[in-house]
């Protein structure tokens, strides 16, 4: 309790404070995603001529570069639409305008408001899921130096033991930050790395756990089963535990990523979404996908390798960035 009071008191130290800053912040991001805008520019900047006249060859060649950029055809369709119809209402004739009109129908699938960032509950308890190699413990790290920035104590918890290197990669992140680490030793049960990481949180009383979890098991069935009793485990130690399951897609992986939610949100509720590895690829069009079939808001996108590469989700700012 008294900590949230001397929070409060120190000054706000979230990067993104002015205006000014603000404005760096966006550039960076469109400046990141500029293979996404690159690619898409190839197909986009021709159908967007200004004086263009929007007809049924605007639509085809406006649909491949669409899909070209990993939007899924269902989302395609939910997008166009309502343009169409405008279009056969006479209006939105031009290019230009129906450009704007892409945008705006665009920013209505992306806005999905995110969960408060941390959550609410002291200890917070967030587990951070995805296949292997998607980003989670880099994700971790990143959340972890975000939070730290912002005031908060935090604590991971290694509960991926699937791997001695995994826990030996979140202990490297933690002495870097100054974040203590719970682990156990490689092959221990992940639900006891929980128990008594999330014991360890709240006799310290730290205010964020990060739970590292495991991409992979034996089966995939085991791994979804797996998951289900380690959040049954954070829950008898924290009352409402997990606060939140952070998801973590890698962007570059295509339409395999709609697999990915759907598997994850039938063993957990998927709170949000971490978008990784956005800086890597020349698409981009998957985080409309998603946000179209599972309404599970993006919270944070990776645009890089280093603690500084992680931003909320900006949806304005996304779709100045692939739209040109
Ligand atoms: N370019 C780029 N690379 C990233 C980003 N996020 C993570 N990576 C890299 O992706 C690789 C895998 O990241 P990890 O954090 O180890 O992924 P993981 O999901 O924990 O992997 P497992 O523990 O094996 O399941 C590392 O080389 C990271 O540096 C990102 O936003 N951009
Ligand atoms: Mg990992």
């Amino acid at each position: 309790m008294f900590k949230w009071l001397r929070r409060k008191e120190e000054p706000a130290k979230e990067p993104e404070t002015t205006s000014q800053e603000q404005k760096t912040l966006w550039g960076k991001f469109r400046e990141r995603l500029s293979r996404t805008r690159e690619r898409l520019r190839e197909g986009l900047e021709e159908i967007f001529v200004v004086e263009r006249t929007v007809d049924e060859a605007f639509f085809e060649e406006l649909e491949e570069a669409l899909i070209t950029a990993d939007i899924n055809i269902d989302t395609l369709k939910a997008l166009l639409a309502p343009l169409r119809v405008k279009v056969q209402q006479g209006e939105l004739l031009k290019a230009s305008a129906f450009k704007e009109a892409l945008k705006q129908e665009m920013l209505k699938i992306l806005s999905l408001e995110p969960p408060p960032f941390p959550p609410e509950a002291r200890p917070a308890a967030i587990f951070i899921v995805g296949v292997n190699g998607v980003g989670k413990t880099t994700s971790i790290a990143k959340l972890g130096y975000r939070l730290q920035k912002q005031g908060f104590s935090v604590l991971f918890v290694a509960a991926d033991t699937f791997r001695a290197a995994a826990i030996e990669q979140l202990e490297t992140w933690g002495d870097r930050l100054h974040i203590p680490v719970i682990k156990q030793h490689p092959g221990a049960d992940p639900s006891s790395v929980v128990f008594e990481g999330l014991k360890a949180a709240r006799a310290r009383e730290i205010d964020v756990a990060l739970i590292d979890t495991a991409g992979r098991l034996h089966t995939k069935y085991n791994l979804m089963e797996e998951l289900k009793k380690m959040a049954r485990v954070a829950g008898k130690v924290l009352p409402g535990a997990p606060h939140q399951n952070l998801l973590v897609i890698d962007a570059t992986t295509g339409q395999n990523a709609i697999n990915q939610v759907k598997l994850f949100s039938e063993a957990l509720s998927i709170s949000g979404l971490i978008l990784t590895k956005m800086d890597g690829t020349a698409k981009g069009g998957i985080a409309l996908t998603l946000a179209h079939l599972f309404k599970i808001p993006i919270c944070f996108v990776g645009l890089g390798e280093k603690l500084e590469d992680l931003e909320p989700f900006d949806p304005q700012a996304f779709v100045e960035a692939i739209i040109p």
